[in-house]
């Protein structure tokens, strides 16, 4: 950890008063810095993102464009995962010297303990809490941080060495790091997302390395067997490699026969578990789980804790999430499904005739390949939003028949309701963002499960 004397009276400018830039500012308080607040939305009123502060906390707050004067004796600035760093913006700090860290590097500086570090295009999310609860289940202090929507930076500083901090960490995360060297690594696969801020799959994949390049050859880092692009990065990883496979049996590592997730390593293998023992669904959770077990198990947690823990263990709120059954129809929320890749994972976990809604906000994706991963399964392709005669468009091309486009989501369920046989399956796995139509996808899956769970048991 730096000591506090090192950050006394830095001026530090944190840049995006979001969820990260609020949790920066405060770690940076709290060290004795002299945090300044900017953000480029003039909209914003500097009041309302004082108030965003904790109380006694004090930040010089900046709103619009940022004036040369600003810069003047800053010794840091800390970005928000939301802010690009290949921008003239990014630039003014460069031609200064002023090094640019995000939340992950300045948490992972003021803190202490021991360092989990997932990222991946898919799965981040559901590993990171799995993982959280398995460490859990075997140690005192475990703080799950990053990504998911609890800022690193506000447990950091109260962390010690007895600490296990398990972050999931995101593309735009990893951008900004510099020292940070997680004791396990796991990169769970990398398949296109986010292209518009990374431009190229290149820099994307190069950018998702980060969270390993640091790491030291008595470090992890757990990789997917089956993604080329992980593939890859194993060949060059400074770290201890264990793979994971759900397409092939390795030798070495964690990988699925049949039904059975096992374990192989110096010439033996074991079984270790049933997937249907799982109360997760899809091959896309038995390889979220197979990477949380091969984590856990590099932390030293004991295998039948791991077991017990990943047996018990439900999905995350929104991904492939299951509601309820009514009238002998399985309703399941994706709304994190927001893109086609994320939607393919929901279509694929399907194992029944499927009544799927999609559709949203036009992120310029293409539809293809998930119209081609519904492998006859959607028996009505049900469509919302912007984007809705896109895709309609797209999936006619593949031979889908039944479209039925809806005005509004309230429609969409309701034609849900109708359209779904007892022995089906109802899915929100839009591949689209929810923009336009609701705030952000947890309002979009909260509403859908709230319309299920008004439905009546039996008719
Ligand atoms: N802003 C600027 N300049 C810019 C861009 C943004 O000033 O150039 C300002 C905006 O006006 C806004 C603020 O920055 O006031 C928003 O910052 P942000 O977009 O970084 O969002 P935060 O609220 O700080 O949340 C971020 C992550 N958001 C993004 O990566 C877009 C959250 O991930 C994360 O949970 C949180 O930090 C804590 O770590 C969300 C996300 O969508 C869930 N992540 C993407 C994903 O999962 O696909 C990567």
């Amino acid at each position: 950890m730096l000591d506090k004397n090192e950050w006394k009276d830095k001026k530090v400018l944190v840049v995006g008063s979001g969820l990260s830039g609020t949790g920066a500012v405060e770690a940076l308080w709290r060290v004795g810095a002299r945090p300044v607040l900017y953000d480029a939305n003039e909209k914003l009123e500097a009041e309302a993102v004082r108030a965003k502060l904790k109380q006694g906390i004090e930040a010089d707050v900046i709103l619009g464009s940022l004036p040369d004067e600003a810069l003047t004796d800053v010794a840091l600035a800390v970005f928000s995962p939301g802010v690009p760093t290949d921008t003239e913006f990014a630039e003014r700090f460069r031609a200064k010297k002023i090094p640019i860290w995000g939340e992950i590097e300045l948490a992972y500086r003021l803190g202490r303990g021991k360092v989990i570090g997932i990222t991946g295009t898919n799965g981040k999310t559901t590993t990171t809490s799995l993982v959280g609860e398995i460490m859990a289940a075997h140690c005192s202090d475990v703080q799950v941080v990053g990504n998911i929507g609890n800022p690193y930076t506000l447990t950091a500083p109260d962390s010690t060495d007895e600490t296990v901090t398990v972050a999931e960490i995101s593309s735009f995360q990893l951008e900004t790091t510099e020292q940070f060297c997680p004791e396990v690594s796991a990169i769970l696969n990398i398949t296109p997302d986010h292209l518009n801020r990374h431009h190229t799959m290149e820099n994307y994949a190069a950018v998702k390395e980060a969270v390993t390049k640091n790491q030291r050859a008595g470090q992890t880092c757990v990789l997917n067997y089956d993604n080329p692009y992980t593939k890859a990065i194993g060949d060059r990883c400074p770290a201890h490699v264990v793979w994971f496979s759900s397409s092939e049996r390795l030798t070495d590592g964690y990988y699925l026969d049949g039904e059975m997730i096992c374990y192989a390593q110096d010439g033996s293998s074991r079984e270790l578990m049933n997937i249907h023992e799982m109360r997760l669904v899809g091959m896309c959770n038995v390889e979220n789980v197979m990477a949380a077990i091969a984590i856990t198990r590099a932390m030293g947690v004991p295998v039948e804790t791991v077991l017990r823990v990943v047996r018990q263990f439900k999905a995350v709120e929104h991904r492939i999430e299951f509601v309820a059954t009514k009238r002998g129809v399985d309703y399941y929320n994706d709304s994190k499904g927001t893109n086609p890749d994320a939607a393919i994972q929901g279509i694929k976990a399907m194992s029944k005739p499927t009544v799927l809604i999609g559709g949203g906000y036009d992120k310029q994706s293409e539809y293809d390949e998930w119209i081609e991963a519904f492998d006859n399964k959607v028996i009505c392709l049900v469509l919302i939003g912007q984007t809705r005669e896109k895709i309609a468009d797209c999936a006619r091309k593949h031979g889908i028949e039944n479209i039925i486009l809806a005005d509004s989501f309230e429609e969409a369920f309701a034609i849900c309701v109708r359209e779904a046989q007892s022995g089906d399956a109802v899915l929100l796995s839009p591949a689209c963002a929810s923009w336009g139509m609701f705030p952000n996808y947890e309002v979009r899956g909260k509403l859908f499960k709230e319309f299920v769970n008004q439905l009546e048991e039996s008719e």
